[in-house]
């Protein structure tokens, strides 16, 4: 069986946890908390997520174990079989991930965690997450998933990064940048999905423990 290593309360794990439950594909969760406790488990920098495999092999990167799932697990496809519609799925989830969630990780330090941010950080962070999203409205369609009629991968970076990218914006800049998109009415559906729900409630029961052993990030 697949071991998923992380903690509950990362974005990036609870995305290659909800690829996993959307696909049916059986698990065991192991929760590690540092980035020592991740290098000794095989993860070549300490970042979570990764996995071993049922063959016993550590893959790490939530984009990549997510492809990886699909090719050795096709049975419940999480990509369209037309070549050209599977990469505008990658497209956008590659889109969220660096033009949305990076830009907004830059402000978590000081939107979660009570540090301190320098105005430039905020202004290139803000910039940033600017022109991300504006791009990001033009090739979403939450209609009602984000990438069309199916649920796909880009649901599985959306759902997760998504709100962390609104409260972080309503957090630093006082406004929910996301707001003019359908962002929120589309985490509330999706939120809804049985997988979902059992992924928010982990979270929340992980979260304090988490920041009493982490602290920070
Ligand atoms: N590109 C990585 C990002 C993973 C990542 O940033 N994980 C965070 C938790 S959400 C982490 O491990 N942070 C701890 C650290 O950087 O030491 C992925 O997609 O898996």
């Amino acid at each position: 069986m697949i071991t998923l290593y992380g903690f509950a309360v990362s974005n990036y794990y609870n995305r290659v946890k909800l690829a996993l439950m959307e696909k049916g594909i059986p698990f065991a969760e192991e929760l590690i908390y540092t980035a020592k406790d991740a290098m000794k488990h095989g993860s070549p920098i300490g970042k979570i997520p990764f996995i071993k495999t049922e063959e016993g092999q550590i893959l790490s990167e939530s984009a990549v174990i997510l492809e990886y799932l699909e090719d050795r697990y096709p049975e419940k496809p999480l990509l369209p079989t037309d070549p050209y519609a599977a990469a505008k799925v990658q497209e956008l989830a590659t889109f969220i991930d660096l033009y949305l969630e990076l830009p907004a990780r830059e402000l978590y330090m000081e939107a979660f965690f009570g540090g301190k941010l320098s105005d430039e950080v905020k202004a290139t962070a803000e910039a940033r997450l600017k022109r991300g999203i504006a791009g990001f409205a033009k090739i979403a369609s939450f209609s009602p998933y984000v990438a069309g009629e199916n649920f796909t991968l880009a649901d599985c970076a959306a759902i997760v990064h998504l709100p962390l990218v609104s409260l972080a914006t309503m957090r630093i800049y006082g406004k929910d940048f996301l707001a003019d998109t359908p962002a929120r009415v589309y985490v509330k559906t999706m939120n809804q999905m049985p997988s979902m729900q059992k992924i928010n409630a982990d979270r929340k029961a992980n979260q304090d423990f988490m920041l009493s052993v982490r602290g920070v990030k």
